[in-house]
């Protein structure tokens, strides 16, 4: 053998080393984006409901009314998940279905949903993982006090948190208060051209207020779950942090990423860790910064068992003497290479850098990978295949990175894919497909894609390779 083939094998052969033992494989959804069934069973309007009916919101005018009738076809998807193999399902909950109105009083019904379908998750043995918030705020919370321009809002958010942990707590493997901050809050809040629910335009100030109840409603809820759930009910949040990546692998790029994600993370994970906003933001909003008081940063700083990482597109960082903060962003540039949505640069690494970032910062106890994917033109054959190779790259070198973490020690426990199926893609509408299952949207056929297949085989295996 030459040197070249004993490189080529030992490269092989990390590829085939299996991941963590017990590391948790899953696919996630959200409620408005699969549901459907927006008027049964007691469900009142969220603020999607309401967005996505005003014309030119969403592409084409679509919404969530019918979705993937995942509200009625569960015990299908559930099916389809053992038929794939999957060890846990990421779902979120619809916080109108559970209080259909202001005045506190749960809806059974609304709760009945959930429980059959974690039931029905557990009867297959996929670990139920629940979000609370994933952008479908109740039409009446945006009524009644402005959604999270109010701080009744957090308090709201904390009862409903603490009544679902009560309720379904000893049936949940972990609970995600919050999906996300800033796509509801500075998508959400401000006309960025693409619009999120509920699509207002509010000033500066009242957007880092907003976040302030936000960072608050999280902390609350964290809290209300350890009160009212069981003992020992795991909880965290889902973050999309800005996924930075330095440059180059030099201690000096390096310690300029690390800076820039607690910098760019400065209103949402940095209190969360830290119990106090990034000076840098503070000094940024100057009169606009949020009003709050030391007890409510204590709050919002309320120990979380793991983090939920959401990572999609690499947002580079290099160390920049000539900048004041000692770092600064570069672009893709042209040519490089995206998948089919126009933020979606591909960036593997992100998968090795968020981890080692957040740990490096914040050392949480424990990671998930809570959603990664990637949306793809997809359309069957004649032969009713999909051949989304596209995804099963982005989705393999995605793979191998995040083993490259947690080779590296960095806590990774689990990842979830973004998306068990194609869905209700927000603006987007039915336009773009991230599921790893395609949806016939005429028939609501579900059929596992060429990912599919390729995730099944990891999940199998517990590796990339070895096939
Ligand atoms: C996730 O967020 C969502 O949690 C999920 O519901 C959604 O279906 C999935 O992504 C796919 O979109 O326009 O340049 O400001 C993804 C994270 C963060 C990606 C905001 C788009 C806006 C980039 N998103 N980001 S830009």
């Amino acid at each position: 053998m030459t040197d070249l083939d004993h490189a080529a094998e030992s490269t092989t052969a990390r590829l085939f080393c299996p991941y963590p033992r017990d590391f948790l494989w899953g696919a996630a959804t959200a409620a408005y984006q699969v549901e459907g069934a927006v008027n049964e069973d007691g469900r009142s309007p969220s603020v999607w409901d309401t967005f996505s009916h005003r014309s030119g919101a969403v592409a084409f005018d679509q919404n969530g009314d019918r979705a993937t009738e995942h509200y009625h076809r569960y015990p299908e998807d559930v099916a389809l998940m053992k038929r794939l193999g999957l060890q846990s399902y990421r779902f979120s909950v619809s916080w109108s279905r559970i209080f259909p109105e202001a005045n506190g009083v749960p809806n059974p019904k609304g709760l009945d949903f959930y429980k059959r379908l974690v039931d029905e998750l557990r009867a297959a043995d996929i670990q139920p993982w629940m979000t609370l918030f994933h952008w479908d705020l109740p039409q009446w919370a945006e009524d009644r006090f402005g959604g999270w321009e109010s701080r009744d809002c957090a308090h709201m958010f904390a009862d409903y948190a603490g009544y679902m942990a009560a309720e379904l707590g000893d049936r949940l493997s972990g609970v995600f208060t919050i999906n996300e901050f800033m796509c509801f809050l500075d998508k959400g809040y401000v006309d960025t051209g693409e619009l999120f629910a509920p699509g207002k335009n509010v000033s500066k100030r009242i957007l880092n207020q907003a976040r302030h109840h936000a960072v608050y409603g999280h902390g609350l809820a964290v809290q209300a779950i350890r009160a009212s759930g069981p003992a020992g009910l795991k909880v965290g949040l889902a973050e999309n942090i800005p996924n930075i990546v330095p440059i180059l692998e030099t201690p000096e790029h390096i310690a300029a990423a690390r800076e820039a994600l607690r910098e760019l993370s400065g209103m949402y994970l940095t209190p969360i860790f830290e119990g106090k906003y990034h000076p840098a933001y503070l000094e940024d909003a100057g009169d606009d910064a949020p009003i709050f008081t030391d007890d409510e940063m204590a709050a919002i700083a309320s120990p979380i068992d793991f983090l939920g990482l959401n990572l999609y597109a690499p947002t580079y960082v290099r160390h920049d003497p000539a900048s004041p903060r000692g770092w600064s962003g570069v672009n893709c540039g042209p040519g490089y290479p995206r998948m089919d949505m126009p933020w979606l640069a591909v960036g593997p690494s992100i998968m090795y850098w968020a981890p080692r970032l957040v740990s490096e910062a914040w050392n949480p106890p424990a990671i998930y990978i809570t959603e990664n994917g990637c949306a793809n033109p997809d359309r069957p054959t004649q032969d009713n295949e999909i051949m989304d190779v596209g995804r099963v790259m982005y989705l393999q070198e995605h793979l191998i990175h995040l083993h490259r973490a947690a080779a590296e020690g960095y806590p990774v426990k689990g990842y979830f894919v973004w998306s068990l199926m194609d869905n209700f893609e927000w603006a987007c509408g039915y336009t773009k497909r991230f599921g790893i299952c395609y949806v016939n949207y005429e028939t609501q056929e579900r059929i596992p894609k060429l990912s599919a297949e390729f995730y099944s085989g990891v999940i199998a295996r517990n590796a990339v390779g070895g096939g």
